[in-house]
């Protein structure tokens, strides 16, 4: 704790887990608390599973001179999961007995300390052990989080045996959501990393001084307040809403993309299934032919392994020269990463075919993009459906999950064409960028959220 003009600050410590999905919140957290004068050290686990990850890292602390970086060392490990980032999660947490000396070092002390939902199990006891309050960020939906809470009691139950019979997810007679929703591995019977995942977090998590969550009240209503009355869990940490996380100012400036700024306002649709995702071969092609007879036109982030893009196939190999050669008449084919908030806020773009990961959800509704959601694995039918019932978007259910079936380049075409053409979406969509603006602006729900927490962190 320290003290400035005798008023104390609080001290607070951030852990991020694996992958950009997780990192970008836990940075665009830690650039909202030093705008509201608390101090941050901000934990990096060293290595990273991508370049992408220490890049942007780099960038972070170059232009927060005011942020200590504290690198937390892994221990080598074997790699027990077919899941690069699911391992290197594995080996964050069992690298955890070597944070205590870590945190003792910092100084002042710590006030709080904030983790990531997917870390909770390895950090929480040993935060507990000195006494540190601990809050969870949560990196997913809030309607995630009300299936992540439940989950234990559900997979202690007949729950998820009944399903076959229900087909929905019921928790003590609340129902949660229809079981086509669900993450596949929640459903199987056979142990993988995401059920015990489930299962272990979640136990710590309810036991963390609170959960903060990447979504805003107005956007999620129906699932927070499930949570925080009690529906969920009889008593559950408290839970607060404070997204959407707004990018930091550096993040836009790091790459541009000269293309977008003569093409017509709303006209291009951006196509990038986020940080991990990558589509087969075959899906690739059809989506290619769809971008070429949609007729729109769209910058389309094509990745084809799963960490970092560069070291990939060429894609003409992928897609073949015919089709790259007519694909560059309309579009733009980008085979790196892209700075994403700088695409969708430019002026230029009015679509954005997603699979839904939770951040790009938020970043969309943050610059009012309307979404064609195409959810692929995990959490992304659950997010699709929260962005299809707020009108952020459309999702065509009968897509599947990846690899479930070839989805045709003619359909993937019309649907872009309704999408891109659709004017009361387009309405909608400016509404919700409106609501999440204000959410985060003065005295909105998330602002006051997090004042509220801020307030109370510099009296621990
Ligand atoms: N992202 C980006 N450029 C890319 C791919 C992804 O900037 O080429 C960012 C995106 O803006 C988001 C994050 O990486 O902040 C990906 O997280 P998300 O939850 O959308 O999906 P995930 O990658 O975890 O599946
Ligand atoms: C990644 C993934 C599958 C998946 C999820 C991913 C989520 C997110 C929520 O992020 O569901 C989550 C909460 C706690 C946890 C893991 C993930 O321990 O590949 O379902």
């Amino acid at each position: 704790m320290s003290s400035s003009g005798g008023r104390k600050l609080a001290h607070v410590a951030l852990l991020p887990s694996a992958g950009m999905g997780h990192l970008t919140p836990f940075l665009r957290l830690a650039a909202l608390l030093v705008s509201r004068n608390v101090q941050v050290t901000f934990i990096t686990p060293h290595p990273t599973v991508s370049l992408t990850e220490s890049r942007a890292l780099s960038t972070f602390f170059a232009s927060f001179p005011q942020i200590k970086q504290k690198q937390f060392h892994l221990l080598q490990a074997e790699k027990n999961s077919f899941d690069p980032f699911f391992n290197h999660i594995e080996l964050i947490k069992s690298s955890g007995h070597l944070l205590p000396p870590l945190l003792s070092a910092l100084t002042p002390s710590l006030s709080v300390f904030i983790t990531d939902m997917t870390l909770a199990s390895a950090v929480i006891p040993i935060t507990q052990a000195i006494s540190l309050p601990t809050y969870v960020l949560f990196t997913s939906s809030a309607k995630m989080m009300t299936l992540f809470l439940s989950y234990p009691s559900l997979a202690g139950s007949r729950a998820l045996d009944d399903l076959e019979e229900t087909g929905v997810i019921k928790i003590r007679n609340l129902e949660l959501m229809p079981k086509s929703l669900v993450p596949p591995p929640l459903l199987q019977k056979s142990d993988n990393f995401l059920k015990k995942s489930f299962v272990e977090e979640s136990g710590k998590v309810i036991e963390s001084s609170g959960i903060l969550v990447n979504t805003f009240v107005s956007f999620e209503f129906e699932s927070l307040g499930k949570i925080n009355d009690g529906e969920v869990l009889e008593r559950p940490p408290s839970v607060v809403a404070i997204g959407p996380l707004p990018p930091y100012d550096s993040e836009k400036s790091r790459s541009q993309l000269a293309w977008l700024d003569d093409k017509p306002a709303g006209s291009v649709l951006y196509v990038s299934f986020g940080s991990r995702t990558a589509l087969a071969r075959d899906q690739i092609r059809e989506l290619g032919v769809g971008l070429i007879t949609s007729g729109s036109r769209f910058v389309w982030v094509v990745k084809n392994n799963i960490v970092d893009k560069e070291d990939g196939q060429e894609l003409e190999e992928v897609i073949g020269h015919e089709l790259m050669e007519r694909v560059k008449e309309k579009g733009l084919i980008v085979k790196s990463w892209v700075q994403q908030e700088y695409i969708l806020s430019h002026p230029a773009v009015g679509g954005f075919l997603s699979h839904c990961g939770w951040n790009s959800v938020m970043e969309a509704a943050w610059n009012g993009v309307r979404i064609l959601a195409w959810p692929q694995n995990g959490d992304q039918k659950v997010n699709a459906d929260v962005v299809e019932r707020i009108g952020l978007g459309t999702w065509v259910r009968s897509w599947g999950w990846s690899g479930e079936k070839l989805v045709s380049g003619a359909e993937i075409a019309e649907r872009i064409r309704e999408c891109m053409g659709d004017e009361s979406l387009r309405i909608q969509t400016l509404g919700i960028k409106e609501d999440a603006r204000k959410a985060v602006g003065f005295g909105g729900s998330s602002d006051k959220g997090l004042t509220e927490l801020i307030s109370k962190w510099n009296q621990f």
